[in-house]
């Protein structure tokens, strides 16, 4: 028998195309590794026993580093978060992205994209999140997202998010020139409705991987206790090591560092505040569960 190692880059039925170096197999996977969490998904690394014609058997799925669930995608190494100036960024999304990166383990990218238009909006991202993420200005009108490739190296995965209209889907056209994907406004609202029906494939770039749908469930907050929240804002937490108390949120708890980095500019107010309502946002989800 022939085993091979091998990445699930399509999943439609029960039927796993997995790829193996430059081959593409047609495999199926006993029920057993089907149940539950043992389910096969797209960005599954799997062992697979090489049949005849192309087929194959999925035999055992390696240990996930994570798994989003709109769409259902394992293995998720790097995310793009797309920000524009037109439509205005939604930076409060930015900041939720970025704390779901955070907790699940994905690289985040800031891409500013539309860099052919008049840019007023890379002083403020800067200003936000230098140090806390990549940032880099594209234009999918150009060659200049090619740049984003360089992200996925090592043969990673990499899925976009961000607002409606940042150009998400025209940056995943540039990259990946055989895709032609709907761009402009379709029914792309909160990431339900056509887009969850449809199956979401991996594409195989010069370098590593993109995943042809956006990462909604990285644009929602969830399983995160509103006095945790400091624990995921990387910036925050490296200041905070001089905060009084361990536990400081960096709300009302008096000899507070973070409060005083703000203070003086080394840290971001705009974050900060951002960060003030994002915990309240919670605490009032914690709230309304009782
Ligand atoms: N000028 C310019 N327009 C862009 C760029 N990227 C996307 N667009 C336009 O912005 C609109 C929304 O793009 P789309 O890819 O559908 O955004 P999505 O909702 O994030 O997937 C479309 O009209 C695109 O043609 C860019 O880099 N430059
Ligand atoms: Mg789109
Ligand atoms: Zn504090």
């Amino acid at each position: 028998m022939a085993f091979d190692k091998g990445i699930v880059v399509k999943s439609v039925g029960g039927v796993f195309t997995v790829l193996s170096g430059e081959q593409k197999y047609v495999c199926y996977a006993p029920k057993k590794l089907r149940y539950n969490d043992f389910d096969v998904l797209v960005g599954d690394r799997v062992v697979f026993e090489r049949l005849k014609h192309g087929k194959g058997v999925v035999v055992e799925v390696e240990a996930r580093h994570n798994k989003l669930t709109r769409p259902e995608i394992a293995n998720v190494d790097v995310c793009f978060i797309v920000l524009a100036s037109q439509p205005q960024p939604d930076f409060y999304l930015c900041d939720k992205i970025l704390i779901n990166c955070f907790q699940e383990h994905i690289e985040p990218i800031i891409v500013i994209n539309k860099s052919d238009l008049p840019c007023s909006i890379s002083d403020k991202v800067y200003a936000d999140y230098n140090g806390i993420a990549d940032i880099v200005c594209v234009s999918a009108i150009d060659d200049s997202a090619k740049i984003l490739y360089g992200y996925l190296k090592g043969s990673k995965v990499a899925c976009f998010a961000g607002q409606s209209a940042v150009g998400k889907t025209s940056l995943l056209n540039t990259l990946l020139p055989g895709l032609q994907a709907q761009t402009g406004n379709i029914s792309e609202k909160s990431g339900r409705g056509v887009h969850t029906t449809r199956h979401s494939s991996l594409y195989k770039t010069e370098e590593g991987f993109l995943v042809d749908t956006c990462g909604f469930s990285l644009c929602e907050l969830k399983n995160i206790r509103s006095d945790e929240l400091r624990l995921y804002l990387d910036d925050f937490v490296t200041v905070a090591h001089d905060c009084k108390y361990a536990s400081c949120t960096h709300t009302a708890e008096p000899e507070c560092a973070v409060k005083a980095a703000v203070e003086c500019g080394k840290l971001s107010k705009s974050r900060y505040e951002r960060y003030i309502e994002e915990c309240n946002e919670l605490k009032q989800a914690e709230k309304n569960q009782y």
